[in-house]
């Protein structure tokens, strides 16, 4: 029998994205049940060609599912991926409620996928996007050269925070198109922006013609959530308690595709030629770097593809042991959706093994 999957969430943003990849990817699911909150239940949507009429979310709902992806906010996760858990399944979650739990595994499957089988509460966390638009690529060089340290600079598109931040970039953009004059006085925008569109943004300023050094929530000492995720959870996936980590994490006009500026510092002497070939080497990771030809990543070339794709890859010139290199990575896929997948699909080949 081919397990059941239960996609909880099937009609946000990453859940959107889920299902054009389960219709794209081996088939390894029997009834794929597509479940959301009551707002949405009863709508129709389309995985693997077929309609499917998304169902409320009770517990009932998880009764005979092997398998519930969860891509929903952190309480709603924090509630209801226990009771998928106590009704047998297995719940894999993309929110932040499990991350951080030592009994329960964060899983980069090309980094630490044999963790996924060590599950004590019978869920599996998957990382924040922007913590895996460069996991992929960073584990493949640690395995050679040992990490040590990370600085990481983010350029974070609005899809990640959902269809509200994807619409309200359009809006802005709109509002703000035909007159040339903005962005040359302090305010301009923000002035217009404002006028039209009211200061009910899913960002702390707005987005168009500018950049935010703000992404997530306030923390302690000055620290956004998302920098202090990019550190523990890139500790817990590569298995480095001591990592030194310093992150500073910032939205950007970009539709999808986070962007990372990463300085990396290894245990050992590494050079460009060999990281490049450790990188290619890695079966999720593409390379394109030839700047004397005009390739390198960005996110519009980036978006819409599976692999992580890094360029820009050179040896920081006063710091031994250190490369600096530029990586983008599709938010919505392997940052959200491809991953979770492919932990599902590891826990189905289990339980079909
Ligand atoms: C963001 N990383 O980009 C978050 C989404 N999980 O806002």
């Amino acid at each position: 029998r081919k397990p059941t999957l239960a996609v909880v969430g099937a009609t946000g943003a990453v859940g959107t994205v889920m299902l054009g990849i389960l219709t794209e990817r081996p088939d390894v699911w029997g009834e794929i049940r597509l479940v959301a909150s009551a707002r949405s239940a009863g709508k129709v949507l389309r995985v693997r060609g077929e309609d499917v009429v998304v169902r409320e979310l009770t517990p009932e709902v998880f009764d005979g599912v092997d398998v519930a992806m969860f891509d929903v906010p952190d309480e709603v996760s924090a509630v209801w991926a226990p009771i998928a858990a106590e009704r047998g399944a297995v719940a894999v979650d993309n929110s932040g409620a499990f991350r951080l739990d030592d009994e329960v595994p964060l899983v980069v499957p090309e980094v630490n996928g044999a963790a996924a089988r060590n599950r004590p509460k019978g869920i599996i966390a998957n990382p924040n996007c922007t913590t895996l638009t460069m996991m992929d690529a960073l584990g493949a060089l640690h395995e050679q050269w040992q990490l040590t340290e990370l600085v990481v600079a983010s350029y974070q598109a609005a899809s990640g925070a959902g269809q509200p931040g994807v619409d309200r970039l359009y809006d802005e953009i709109a509002v703000v198109a035909g007159d040339r004059t903005l962005g040359s006085a302090a305010g301009d925008t923000a002035k217009v922006v404002s006028e039209k569109l009211g200061d009910d943004s899913p960002f702390p300023a707005h987005l168009v013609l500018n950049v935010i050094p703000v992404a997530g929530s306030l923390k302690d000492d000055g620290w956004t959530s998302e920098e202090l995720k990019v550190r523990n959870e890139s500790r817990k996936i590569l298995g480095i308690p001591d990592l030194k980590v310093s992150a500073t994490c910032v939205r950007v006009p970009v539709q999808t595709t986070h962007s990372l500026a990463v300085h990396a510092t290894f245990a050992r002497p590494v050079s460009v030629t060999e990281a490049t070939a450790a990188l290619e080497a890695a079966p999720s990771v593409e390379v394109r770097d030839d700047l004397a030809n005009g390739v390198f990543p960005t996110p519009a070339t980036t978006v819409g593809g599976d692999p992580t794709v890094v360029g820009r890859i050179r040896q920081a010139l006063d710091f031994p042991n250190t490369l600096d290199l530029f990586v983008t990575g599709d938010n919505l896929r392997k940052g959200a959706a491809l991953n979770t997948a492919q932990i599902a699909e590891l826990v189905a080949a289990e339980l079909t093994a």
